[in-house]
């Protein structure tokens, strides 16, 4: 019979067996049960991104120069990607449970939820994921206020995705507590290439488009004071040394996000929006062939 050759582990009766709690319903609802304090850190960025891209698209409605309107676009695109990067945490997609592993701090750490223990802590690995997609723009935003040319660009985002992933790889990492440092490590790197072109490339060349002084600086000041944040909250926090609980490092993103992306593109919008001489350019910027002008829709 069928049944006699099935291996002992299995069996044709319904398993009552809780899976792990790894399913994405089960974290969703976490973070508005028994995590409330986790899950504010990520609905306070919902609305905040929600509010922001409104408040943003009606701030930049007139905007008419092709060039202005670009910077706008990839300056507005920092909390679309928020919204949907918030969104993937909430609904469960972007997180999980992970083991860290022995060396941790928080190895052998459980989560207890609805009375139930279940081994690992909470990892929020899709904000590394999706850092992947929001700081590209933050840079293209600043490059083409500073007039950057694109081999400076392309540098500055390139590295910028590398450090994003490199960085999501630290997080997820759980053969050893070096191999987590060790991405951490060249995650580092590639942002000193992101701060090279921030600090000396691109001021350089904001002094001659003549952004440096009414708002470049301002810019690149929040950026690199805000950008230094991350990985600090990542070495204190619960991806390195332990020193912040889940929620608080949480939290603490969260709250670098405010100023990173919000605060960020609320202030180069509000240059934007007079479309002063620097940022502008003539009415065929753009146009994929010379002499024609793209049309205005
Ligand atoms: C990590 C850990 C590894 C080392 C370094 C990091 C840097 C992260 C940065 C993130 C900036 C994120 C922003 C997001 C806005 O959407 C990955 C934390 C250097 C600089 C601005």
């Amino acid at each position: 019979m069928l049944l006699c050759a099935l291996p002992a582990h299995m069996s044709l009766v319904a398993s009552t067996a809780r899976l792990p709690l790894q399913s994405a319903p089960d974290l969703s609802r976490y973070l508005l049960t028994d995590g409330l304090a986790l899950g504010a850190s990520v609905y306070l960025n919902i609305a905040l991104a929600g509010g922001s891209i409104l408040a943003f698209v009606f701030m930049a409605r007139t905007i008419a120069d092709p060039r202005a309107t670009l910077i706008a676009v990839a300056t507005i695109a920092v909390p679309v990607v928020s919204l949907l990067s918030y969104t993937g945490l909430a609904s469960g997609l972007t997180i999980g449970l992970i083991e860290l592993p022995a060396g941790h701090p928080l190895s052998g750490a459980t989560l207890t939820v609805a009375g139930e223990t279940y081994d690992g802590v909470i990892s929020m690995w899709g904000r590394y994921l999706t850092w992947a997609f929001s700081t590209p723009f933050i840079l293209l935003a600043l490059g083409l206020l500073a007039g950057s040319n694109l081999t400076k660009l392309v540098t500055a985002i390139v590295f910028d995705v590398a450090m994003c992933l490199t960085g999501l790889a630290a997080a997820v990492t759980t053969s050893s507590v070096w191999f987590r440092w060790w991405w951490f490590l060249l995650s580092s790197a590639c942002f000193l290439v992101v701060l090279y072109v921030l600090f000396v490339a691109w001021p350089r060349d904001a002094k001659r488009t003549g952004t440096l002084e009414p708002i470049f600086n301002t810019l690149k000041t929040l950026t690199v004071v805000t950008w230094f944040g991350y990985p600090l909250v990542w070495a204190v926090g619960v991806e390195g040394f332990g020193l912040l609980s889940v929620t608080l490092t949480s939290w603490a993103y969260s709250l670098l996000d405010v100023a990173a992306k919000y605060v960020f593109a609320y202030l180069l919008l509000r240059y934007l929006v007079a479309e002063p001489d620097p940022v502008t350019a003539a009415a065929d910027y753009g146009a994929s062939l010379p002499g024609i002008t793209p049309s205005d829709d």
